[in-house]
């Protein structure tokens, strides 16, 4: 399977991160990139390509061009009113009763583009959001010329991202550009599946109305874990996107493969019926058992057959990589995937 991937990506590489009321590692690390690379050559998984450089207008279909041109510039800012940091956090947002005018002033205004704090903006954050990107549209562009499917190795991942937010550890929802892409140049329809442990809030948002991508969704019962406010079995779209949102809550710590699988079935029907060019998948491997911040229990075998349901829809596929925190089985769970939709 053709895999694009860059290594610009890894100036991305924020120290610490809030979680359980401390500061602890960033868990979104650059490594977890070299452990997928490793395990791609060692099974020979095929050829491994470079991104081509895309401008940011397909990036403008999704977010909002003062979102884009504000990430351009965040660090310089920061770095201006911190020139000590390392990176760059917002404290403060616009929330319930607050008005939303963006602030002149750089703390303000990072609230103002965050849901929560755990995108932090360093100085390699824009170059690397760019490229994750670029590795998304290239891949498309592979699919869209008659590859039967490609990985697209990104990272920073995208699917928390909405129109004009940074959450998650996202800041470009990648596989919302790359479908947007796929719809401007010719598709009719373009199915989004999200096997990521957290639910894609962003790209859920991004497509709502619209019932030319479905958006369908595996996660975390948002009652229970991250993004703890959007991802409920009653968000079905809206207006002319009524319909076109399916959402499959799991419940924590009762969640195995056999249980994963029913949810996948239902998934999987309700794609086949919607009919799409294109399937895009959000490839988070944090559903796996020893996840250290998830509590689904899929096995590494369970991966391949995962690949192996989704290749029975027979539809050129764009494997769009998400989350993912374990590293010694990232790269061998990852393959899996790849390796169950081939064989
Ligand atoms: C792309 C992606 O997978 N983003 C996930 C971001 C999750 N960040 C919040 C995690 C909060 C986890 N709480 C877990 C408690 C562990 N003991
Ligand atoms: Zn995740």
């Amino acid at each position: 399977m053709l895999t694009i991937y860059s290594e610009q990506q890894k100036l991305h590489n924020p120290a610490r991160e809030f979680l359980g009321g401390d500061l602890v590692p960033y868990l979104e690390s650059p490594k977890r990139m070299d452990y997928v690379l490793e395990a791609l050559q060692r099974n020979n998984t095929g050829r491994i390509e470079r991104p081509e450089g895309f401008s940011t207008e397909p990036i403008a279909r999704v977010h909002r061009p003062d979102y884009i041109a504000f990430l351009e510039t965040a660090w310089e800012r920061w770095h201006q009113t911190y020139p000590e940091a390392d990176q760059a956090s917002p404290y403060c947002f616009p929330h319930r009763g607050l008005r939303h005018v963006i602030p002149e002033q750089i703390e303000g205004a990072l609230g103002y583009y965050s849901m929560d704090l755990t995108a932090p903006v360093v100085e390699g954050t824009w170059k690397a959001i760019r490229a994750s990107v670029d590795c998304a549209l290239t891949a498309a562009k592979r699919v869209r010329e008659g590859e039967p499917v490609a990985f697209a190795l990104c990272r920073p991942p995208g699917h928390h991202a909405s129109v004009d937010l940074m959450a998650g550890y996202c800041f470009f929802n990648n596989a919302a550009v790359a479908a947007q892409a796929l719809l401007d140049k010719g598709a009719d329809k373009v199915a989004i599946l999200d096997v990521d442990y957290h639910h894609g809030h962003g790209t859920q948002s991004i497509f709502y109305s619209r019932n030319d991508v479905l958006f369908a969704s595996l996660h975390a019962d948002p009652r229970q874990d991250y993004p703890h406010y959007l991802g409920h079995e009653d968000e079905t779209g809206e207006g002319d996107g009524q319909g076109f949102n399916l959402n499959l809550p799991l419940a924590l710590h009762v969640t195995g493969w056999a249980e994963y699988r029913r949810a996948l079935e239902v998934a999987l029907g309700r794609i086949d019926e919607f009919q799409p060019d294109y399937l895009v998948v959000s490839l988070g491997m944090d559903t796996y058992e020893r996840d250290p911040i998830s509590f689904f229990s899929i096995k590494t075998p369970d991966f391949v057959e995962l690949g192996h349901c989704l290749a029975a829809l027979k539809t050129p596929t764009l494997f769009v990589f998400e989350g993912g925190y374990e590293l010694e089985a990232l790269g061998n769970n990852t393959v899996s995937v790849l390796e169950g939709f081939s064989s």
